[in-house]
């Protein structure tokens, strides 16, 4: 799976921002709503996914395991506050991806062995993007997290274009992002510019 430019939605997305977004050249899209009610979410996620399924990128949905199952979405995406992940991963099955957001080193120590696909790293920076985001790591101790990881590691949180080459250079699998594809004039420029760095760095 390519994590290198992941997508993460901002609540209330369309479907066109997304599909900017992958044809910049984001490799992984992930559906990120906080306030929508579930029946919209999956209706939504099911229109991604047949979107998104044709071009071979993965449609990873937050949180809610009922939407990913409902829409037969790639895989499933959870934080410290949702339900343990080996509980998830007998929900989801096998087949399915499953990614976990790290915020500190203690909790990537507390992962147990082969039950998720990647982690999410962050925020690496303080964020408007996610309210209740814990303490920043910075680079620094993103890179000490992602050298300890045993799966590969996206770093989330503030972080775009400028950082793309310090990421690749510490062995991060990619970046996460809302903002720097969705707040920026051209999301499709903005995805491509990413997806170039990545690949030139
Ligand atoms: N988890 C940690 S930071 C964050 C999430 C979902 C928000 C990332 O958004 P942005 O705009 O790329 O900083
Ligand atoms: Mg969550």
């Amino acid at each position: 799976m390519n994590l290198s430019i992941y997508f993460v939605t901002p609540d209330g997305a369309d479907e066109a921002l997304v599909a900017a977004a992958v044809r910049g050249g984001a490799t992984v899209v992930q559906l990120r709503d906080k306030t929508a009610s579930d029946g919209a979410m999956i209706a939504t996620a099911r229109r991604l996914k047949a979107r998104l399924a044709p071009l071979g990128v993965p449609l990873i949905v937050n949180d809610r395991v009922e939407v990913m199952l409902a829409a037969e979405a790639d895989g499933l995406h959870v934080g410290q506050g949702d339900a343990p992940v080996a509980q998830m991963r007998a929900r989801i099955g096998a087949g399915r991806i499953l990614g976990l957001s790290i915020e500190t080193a203690a909790q990537l120590a507390a992962v147990p062995p082969g039950v998720v696909d990647y982690i999410g790293v962050g925020p690496v920076r303080a964020t408007a993007s996610k309210t209740d985001a814990a303490t920043p790591l910075g680079l620094e101790g993103l890179g000490g997290i992602v050298a300890a990881a045993p799966v590969p590691a996206v770093a989330i949180g503030g972080v775009g274009l400028a950082d793309v080459a310090a990421l690749k250079r510490m062995g991060a699998a990619g970046l996460a992002v809302i903002s720097a594809i969705a707040a920026a004039p051209d999301p499709e420029a903005a995805a491509r510019a990413l997806a170039n760095a990545w690949r030139a760095a």
